[in-house]
């Protein structure tokens, strides 16, 4: 086969956000549109990319077949001499990060947009990972948007034929410009299982899942969302844990348009699994994941709802009870700037290390590597560890039941001790989606005005009777302590004298119009049993004051809270 030269001309919005490129479908079906961005991931590795071997897989979203065909083409012309592929396309998140770790490969493409919406109409990603197996850095990822505005070339190999190639197991090898070109097709589901069964005892999660004599089955409920981890759910929960196919799983199957919900595991999103708790109290447990596999929510009988900062923290307080800790040892804990501080009061008492870090899971990559963190996780429903370099909903899940078999406690029993030790971070997030751009820049815009002139500090604000006085405010920046790279304008933080904290921030995994999130932090020694929107009220009001949202937006209701 012979590879050619295609010319093609730049598109001008292809830099990558707080998680890889996303736009809608249709802005990736433009003609060269995938082409250009695949040649800049390549063109961005540079003489390492020769001789490589690469990743490929996704959720399996709508064009993620396609997109496979364009990747296996493109990397035979520019001297990739192998890609491991799953089969049918089908990897998640943590599954491509576990398989560049275990074949010590160059890096992976993920194909997703993680937990935005997918199908014809709605949005596409790609994301590039390195070899550690997390993704890209930020200079990385500026390095392809550079490339990108200038392409006006890519390298191709047009008669490959990849008809189906994708959907059967097994090496095919190719030869292109005289060169062999291998591509596996793999199992989705085989080495991340193997990991999982090396990092948990299963044979105590299966006397959990499945009861014994002395104790009765620990009623769960996994719900996949029609996103891709219901290969993994069936394969490690059904067939290896024994839970039952009728009753403890849902929504197993992956579609490539997610059966159009939005596989985003939180209380609006997966509102249908927190009515079938509420409604059937056999269950004793439930968890969501994402479209992509990377994103848990974990909730108690009742669906008692457990907030992602403080699932965290608890994890991190009974990490000794998994054979993984338990041989590698706990070094620090980390999360990022929003996540509540729970963790950091464990991490205190523990006597760890705690990284406050931005927003986004590439930012914890350096201190995994350099051997100084174990645990970290975001707000957004994001927990993972140093196992791989993603976060990873499934292990959040096992790792949740392993405490729960190591106490022999349910999940609002083990929030409720935690809270009475450590006190509790009532933490909330309210989601403004698809504003309008011009308002909410011009309201983000207003509040680093505020940064600058130093206006705030010292002022203090009153709602529903409760009085915040401002200590602090700035723009989050992040020297990270491994190779002292900068990250700037990481979110707005007004901290105020009593340790609570308001935080605006845009998202950067949108793919239409600018999303506000606002952030709303308070800690409570002993006044730990409140309803968190009760608790945290004033502090919301007072967030809506200090930056006009509603002015600015037009908007007097959150499309989302968590
Ligand atoms: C959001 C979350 C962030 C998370 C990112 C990717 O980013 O806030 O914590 O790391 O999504 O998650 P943003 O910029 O929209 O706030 V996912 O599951 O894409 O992989
Ligand atoms: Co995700």
């Amino acid at each position: 086969l012979q590879s050619v030269i295609a010319q093609t001309l730049p598109f001008e919005d292809q830099k990558p956000g707080t998680s890889g490129l996303r736009k809608k479908v249709r802005v990736f079906m433009q003609k060269n549109y995938t082409e250009n961005f695949i040649q800049c991931i390549f063109d961005a590795l540079g003489d390492k990319l020769k001789g490589s071997t690469l990743v490929v897989g996704g959720d399996g979203r709508y064009f993620s077949k396609p997109a496979i065909n364009t990747i296996i083409r493109i990397a035979s012309a520019n001297e990739v001499s192998k890609l491991i592929i799953g089969q049918l396309g089908i990897l998640s998140t943590p599954a491509v990060s576990a398989l560049i770790r275990e074949h010590k490969v160059l890096g992976g493409i993920v194909l997703t947009a993680s937990h935005n919406p997918g199908g014809i109409r709605n949005d596409f990603g790609i994301k590039y990972n390195i070899e550690n197996g997390g993704p890209a850095p930020d200079n990385i990822t500026n390095s392809i948007y550079e490339l990108s505005t200038k392409i006006t070339q890519y390298k191709t190999t047009p008669t490959l034929e990849t008809d189906r190639l994708i959907d059967i197991l097994g090496t095919s090898k190719f030869n292109v410009d005289g060169r062999q070109f291998t591509v596996e097709i793999i199992d989705s589901t085989t080495n991340y299982v193997n990991l999982m069964k090396q990092i948990f005892d299963f044979n105590k999660l299966r006397a959990l899942i499945r009861g014994t004599d002395q104790r009765p089955a620990f009623n769960v409920l996994l719900d996949s969302m029609n996103g891709v981890t219901g290969v993994y759910v069936r394969n490690i929960f059904v067939e290896e844990l024994g839970a039952s196919p009728d009753n403890n799983v849902r929504r197993v199957v992956p579609l490539d348009n997610f059966g159009e919900i939005h596989p985003d595991p939180n209380l609006t999103y997966a509102k249908d699994l927190v009515d079938k708790l509420k409604e059937d109290s056999n269950y004793d447990f439930g968890a969501a994941f994402d479209g992509d596999g990377d994103r848990n929510m974990i909730l108690g009988k009742n669906a008692f709802f457990v907030t992602p900062s403080d699932s965290l923290a608890v994890l991190a307080n009974n990490l000794e009870c998994i054979p993984y800790f338990k041989k590698n040892g706990v070094n620090g804990f980390a999360r990022s700037m929003p996540t509540a501080a729970a963790v950091d009061r464990v991490a205190a008492k523990l006597g760890k290390e705690i990284f406050e870090v931005p927003t986004g899971w590439k930012y914890f990559g350096n201190l995994m590597d350099a051997g100084r963190l174990s645990l970290c996780g975001e707000e957004s429903f994001g927990t993972g560890s140093d196992h791989i370099r993603e976060k990873d909903g499934i292990w959040a899940v096992l790792a949740w039941l392993s405490v729960i078999e190591h106490k022999q406690m349910g999940v609002e029993e083990i929030l409720k001790e935690h809270w009475t030790l450590y006190g509790r971070n009532y933490f909330t997030r309210y989601d403004y989606e698809e504003c309008e751009t011009e308002g909410a820049n011009k309201m983000i815009n207003r509040l680093e005005g505020f940064i600058a002139d130093g206006g705030l500090v010292g002022k203090a604000y009153t709602a529903l009777g409760k009085t915040y006085k401002v200590a602090k405010a700035d723009n989050f920046s992040y020297v990270d302590p491994i190779d002292n790279s900068v990250a700037k304008n990481q979110g707005i933080r007004i901290l105020f004298e009593d340790g609570s904290r308001l935080i605006y921030r845009l998202s950067g995994t949108g793919s239409s119009g600018a999303t506000i999130r606002v952030y709303i932090e308070c800690y409570e020694k002993e006044d730990v049993l409140t309803d968190a929107q009760v608790m945290l009220k004033p502090l919301v009001e007072i967030g809506l004051e200090i930056s006009q949202l509603k002015e600015f937006t037009g908007r007097n209701q959150p499309t989302v809270i968590t």
